[in-house]
């Protein structure tokens, strides 16, 4: 507080409240450093170690509150060492336990208290650290400190769920995926809370509670978990007609992503971008994948639910310890002020994304994830995002969805973490400095020296506002004009809702169109009510007739002639489809990152696995030795090789493609293996490429499958080396779409 004494004297010529007290006080509010990288060791701690070099300036903000035990004594929460901790005291060793024993009494009570109420929505979460980087200055669009000097390197924690689900929830359910970044800027925290698909259900906050209790298993009996496929939330869909846009990604492959790494994230609502001169322009965030976007197989997705129900966390968790960092380009649809009502929609409502077609996504900084949380409670469950968390540069449209969101996130903070004071979590904490005259509260852990209240003259009237400045000065509210009558209205803007779920369909592939079909079939054949899944296919007359007569049948409903000449949507902005809005109609999948299953048993062909793991890992593929049993294969050249899994226990779900090496005996051993013969059968009806080497193609005989040179995912080869060019190529396709019909014959 030396800053404070030496500005006494300052206080007569600075007015206390106007913001525009002297500015040379004001530096402090920036750590010079606050960006720079610490190459090297970090602080000790199990994240540091396992991924040195790794560290930035969150991780040595939250170093004092990492308590490494390791040679430590044991000892009571004040730090009172324990000779005992496996007994409580009692009077004789078969005696009555005594009141006196204040260790047990401790270790039981802190216990009791242990869980904090998960979140009401997105409860079941997975997190990462890492930094945030600027391909090169936006100052022409924004003056965000963060977003001008493609040096600096700026911290985030990014934490993805699923919505409806609790805690222990499966990964691998139907949803929509929350992507919620905290970029640690120099200018204080700036949190994009986003989804992973560019809309959402509703276009009003008032209405989220309703749809969160319509969506969250039934109230009587808590069924299901995880899923959407119930009569209460198709009840409100189909009531809801602005929700059917989000529903459309919902039943698309979205929502049952490959991998966390392996989404695209949005912001969804229009924010506000202002710059130094205070000129503004709106802008939508987008979060592109480099390792791309793909999905499961329906079938696949249920069978993990129960086979891994962590394969999501787990899959991030490993691709950041391999070094497989997972990284996305942080994209901007700039639109400029004057352009606010060009489109067919309204830009604030958020049922409505800005096809790209139409406004193209600005690539502009990369987000890199390479460290994984040290403590999953006390990071990622703690972590507190909140829209309402922006910077100078940044601000809010009048999306009537975002402005309710500003509230109710530090108001569930309050709840969940028990107080106002959420933000002294090591997590939370920003890592600029925090004064103001804000003080007490539950778990207080700031000790505060100046005065508590403003204007004041004990403290210098520190700490005192910061003037708005071209850099590094005082948020103010970009001065948005604003008039009009008190009322509880929707803009008649915000009325149509078919156009872009049509422009939906119509932009994806022949599958994926398949996929949301099926996906439409199988919520609404667990949905009781029949008037429901009527309503629900009525609505989809209005999207596309192929999309609803398809649903229809499955669900044996007749469609009028009424319904089957309801005029359709014309097209967003002239715009018939947008690739942008399909997973598959962009090209090649990245390979890099994924994994491949090798069969094999004593007598395999040593050589034919070097070639199929030399191969896999020049491209950045992981190779899993699978085998009857775990420790050691002996190969037919008599060398020993290492077991990944063993083939029951590693199903194919976990990969991405399988491999079955050459070699007499171990194919004869693997013929008689039932879990080998359906890891090939699963593998193939989940699409997948299968690489059989030499005398390997046998295995399909096995497995009751059959050769097919249309197949280009079924890769035969006579030796490993001519097998992998092509395999890496059917790879690439991620799964093999022709196959999908000749699939669905083959019984499970
Ligand atoms: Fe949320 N949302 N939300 N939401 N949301 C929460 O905050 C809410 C909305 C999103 O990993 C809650 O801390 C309202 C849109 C994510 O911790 C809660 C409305 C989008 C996460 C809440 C919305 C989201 C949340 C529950 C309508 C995408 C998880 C616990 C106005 C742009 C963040 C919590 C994490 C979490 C309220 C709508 C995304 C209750 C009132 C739109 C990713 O405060």
């Amino acid at each position: 507080m030396t800053k404070t004494s030496a500005t006494k004297s300052s206080l007569h010529q600075a007015p206390f409240t106007d913001g525009k007290a002297a500015e040379a006080h004001y530096e402090d509010t920036v750590p010079a450093d606050a960006y720079k990288l610490s190459p090297g060791a970090g602080p000790a701690g199990p994240g540091s170690l396992k991924t040195p070099g790794n560290t930035n300036d969150k991780l040595k903000d939250m170093a004092p509150f990492r308590a490494d035990g390791d040679g430590m004594g044991l000892t009571t929460n004040l730090g009172v060492k324990m000779a005992h901790n496996q007994n409580t005291l009692k009077a004789g060793s078969r005696g009555p336990s005594l009141l006196e024993d204040f260790h047990f009494h401790e270790k039981l009570s802190h216990f009791d208290s242990e869980r904090i109420p998960e979140r009401v929505v997105h409860a079941r979460g997975t997190g990462a650290h890492g930094y945030f980087q600027v391909y090169e200055s936006l100052a022409e669009y924004t003056k965000a400190d963060f977003l001008q000097d493609p040096k600096a390197r700026t911290p985030v924690f990014i934490r993805i769920s699923t919505v409806q689900g609790f805690r222990g929830s499966p990964d691998t359910v139907r949803d929509i995926r929350g992507f919620a970044v905290k970029l640690y800027t120099r200018e204080g925290n700036f949190d994009l809370v986003g989804n992973d698909t560019p809309v959402f259900f509703i276009q009003d906050a008032i209405k989220f509670p309703d749809f969160v209790h319509a969506v969250k298993p039934e109230p009587h009996n808590e069924v299901p978990q995880g899923q959407s496929a119930h009569d209460s939330f198709w009840d409100y869909v189909s009531l809801q007609p602005e929700t059917l846009h989000n529903v459309m990604w919902h039943m698309s492959d979205r929502g049952i992503p490959r991998s966390l790494r392996m989404i695209e994230g949005f912001g969804i609502h229009t924010y506000r971008l202002v710059n130094a001169e205070g000129k503004s322009c709106f802008v939508r965030f987008h979060w592109k994948p480099i390792y791309g976007t793909s999905s499961l197989i329906w079938d696949e997705a249920q069978v993990l639910t129960g086979r891994d129900p962590d394969f999501h966390r787990r899959d991030l968790w490993q691709a950041i310890e391999e070094g497989d960092y997972p990284e996305f380009e942080l994209g901007l649809q700039i639109i400029p002020e004057e352009d606010e009502h060009k489109f067919d929609f309204d830009i604030l409502d958020a049922t409505k994304l800005i096809p790209e077609a139409l406004v193209p996504v600005k690539i502009v900084g990369k987000m890199v994830l390479n460290r994984n949380p040290d403590n999953f409670f006390a990071e990622t469950e703690q972590v507190a995002f909140c829209p309402a968390n922006i910077v100078p540069g940044i601000d809010f449209s009048d999306d009537p969805l975002l402005q309710g969101r500003v509230f109710s996130y530090v108001d569930t903070q309050r709840h969940r973490l028990g107080g106002p004071n959420f933000n002294e979590l090591p997590i939370n904490r920003p890592l600029s400095p925090v004064r103001n005259q804000q003080r007490d509260g539950r778990y207080r852990l700031q000790i505060d020296v100046t005065a508590n209240y403003e204007p004041n003259s004990i403290s210098g009237n520190w700490p005192r506002e910061v003037p708005e400045a071209k850099k590094n000065g005082g948020f103010a509210t970009y001065p948005q004009k604003s008039e009009g009558k008190k009322v509880r209205e929707r803009s008649p803007s915000f009325a149509d809702y078919f156009s872009q779920p049509r422009l939906f369909w119509l932009s994806q592939t022949k599958p994926e169109q398949r996929h949301i079909v099926d996906a439409f079939s199988f919520e609404l054949g667990k949905v009781g009510r029949p008037y429901i899944r009527e309503r629900i296919v009525d609505l989809l007359t209005h999207v596309d007739h192929d999309l609803a007569k398809a649903v229809a049948a499955n669900l044996g409903i007749a469609l009028s002639a009424e319904q089957l000449s309801r005029k359709l949507p014309k097209p967003v902005n002239g715009l018939e489809k947008d690739p942008a809005l399909s997973l598959y109609a962009q090209g090649k999948q990245v390979v890099k990152s994924r994994r491949v299953a090798l069969l094999v048993a004593d007598g395999v062909s040593g050589k034919s696995v070097e070639d199929v793991c030399k191969a896999l890992k020049s491209e950045g593929v992981h190779p899993q030795i699978l085998a009857p049993h775990m420790g050691v294969v002996v190969s037919e050249e008599g060398k020993e090789i290492m077991v990944d899994g063993a083939i029951d226990g590693t199903p194919s779900v976990l990969v991405d493609a399988v491999i079955f090496p050459d070699g007499e005996q171990s194919l004869k051993m693997l013929e008689k293996n039932g879990a080998a013969k359906y890891c090939l059968r699963q593998a193939y009806k989940h699409l997948k490429p299968l690489g059989l080497v030499g005398e390997a193609k046998r295995m399909l005989k096995a497995a009751g499958l059959s050769e097919d040179s249309q197949d280009a995912g079924l890769v035969l080869e006579s030796d490993a080396q001519k097998l992998m060019k092509p395999f890496i190529e059917a790879m690439k396709q991620h799964r093999i779409w022709a196959r999908e019909d000749k699939a669905k014959d083959v019984a499970a």
